[in-house]
């Protein structure tokens, strides 16, 4: 198949699963265009079946902006009418969803489109008044809508009216490259000291991550563990963060990492992972986590339920339940047996319900049946 796929590339869920995905079905011999604005941070390796298409800036003196819908369907209508494209997947509704029909309806070679969404793009961002027809329109016309879980799903249902099948597919991982055989001890000191424990948090610091409770439940924990705090990623909360961690005295247990493109060398060092999100339609964070055999503390909120096995693989709590999460984090810390047991338990699940090879044939099969309703 010639398949065209349409993320974001900025380090995030979405165009991580999107890159994935391309990666795999490229290994199984199909044709597959990336179609982004710059290419996805993910994407690093080559292949004869891998294209990269980039999205230029229409910079005209009279525009105030540069156009980049305008751009991406143009792009998308080349692409589809250079390499001939079976179908246009794209990934987050906004605006991909929306320039992928255009570019439908502006080419003479017709194709279906696959929208996958993956979380904000309909809970918080396509809630905007202006974008909700928007997204309500392109989830409409798309020729198939997945989502990647069982919650984001129902949400769809409740929330957009004229709404067709919903395919649900969940994220997958692949457990050779997260894995806790690549524990590493010189990795792991550039963020702790050798007698600390290593509690992480991955996150883009948006206010919906709660970043709050992560820093209320490691200042409780710290009274009792001796433990640092690790924070991957970058995002507008990091500096409140380091004020609220100054106010509490606990500034010095705490690394930032900052951005970082290969979290699979980070991850398997921690003894545990926090992430207590007010939202999160899947959370590939906790299942890299489970891949890396690293227990989870993490809120209980959407699709995060689908995701972990309470008490098994993690321990899930409302998201400000500081309190809670704290006490689990200390018996993970402190009970070594419970953390081995719960950390093979995650990458077993992970294993077993979240494996690409599974997950890709449903993404073909879904190709599949778009190109005959087509
Ligand atoms: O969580 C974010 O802010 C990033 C966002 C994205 O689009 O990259 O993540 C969403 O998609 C991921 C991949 O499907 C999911 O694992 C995340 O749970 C989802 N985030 C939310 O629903 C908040």
């Amino acid at each position: 198949m010639r398949i065209g796929i349409v993320c974001h590339p900025s380090i995030g869920g979405s165009g991580l699963v999107a890159t994935e995905l391309g990666l795999g079905l490229a290994q199984l011999g199909h044709e597959v265009h990336f179609i982004s604005s710059v290419r996805p941070f993910k994407l690093i390796e080559d292949s004869n079946h891998l294209f990269f298409h980039s999205v230029e800036a229409i910079n005209y003196p009279l525009f105030s902006d540069p156009l980049y819908t305008f751009a991406l369907t143009a792009k998308i209508v080349e692409v589809v009418e250079q390499f001939k494209l079976d179908i246009v997947h794209a990934h987050y509704s906004i605006p991909h969803s929306l320039c992928a029909y255009l570019a439908g309806e502006i080419t003479e070679h017709k194709f279906p489109t696959i929208t996958t969404i993956h979380g904000t793009d309909v809970t918080i961002v396509g809630q905007d008044k202006p974008l909700y027809p928007l997204n309500r329109f392109s989830i409409h016309k798309s020729t198939k809508v997945t989502t990647v879980s069982n919650y984001q799903r129902n949400y769809i249902y409740s929330h957009f009216d004229k709404t067709k099948a919903i395919d649900v597919i969940h994220n997958f991982i692949d457990l050779a490259v997260f894995s806790p055989e690549f524990a590493n001890i010189h990795t792991r000191r550039k963020m702790a000291f050798d007698d600390e424990k290593i509690v992480m948090h991955v996150s883009n610091f948006r206010p919906l991550k709660n970043s709050d409770t992560v820093i209320r439940a490691f200042y409780i924990l710290r009274k009792k563990v001796k433990a640092r705090l690790v924070l991957l990623g970058s995002g507008p909360d990091i500096d409140g963060i380091k004020q609220q961690c100054e106010k509490l005295g606990i500034l010095k247990h705490v690394t930032f990492m900052g951005d970082v493109t290969h979290v699979e060398h980070y991850l398997p060092n921690a003894d545990c992972m926090i992430q207590p999100s007010y939202r999160e339609s899947f959370s590939m964070v906790l299942l890299e986590a489970m891949a890396c055999a690293v227990p989870t503390v993490s809120s209980n909120v959407d699709g995060i339920p689908e995701v972990v096995d309470n008490a098994k693989t993690g321990f899930m709590f409302d998201p400000d339940d500081a309190i809670g999460m704290a006490k689990a984090m200390t018996q993970i810390l402190t009970e070594p047996q419970k953390k081995t047991k719960m950390g093979q338990a995650g990458r077993q699940r992970a294993a077993n319900l979240f494996n690409p090879k599974d997950k890709i044939a449903q993404y073909l099969a879904c190709y599949l049946e778009a190109i005959d309703d087509c």
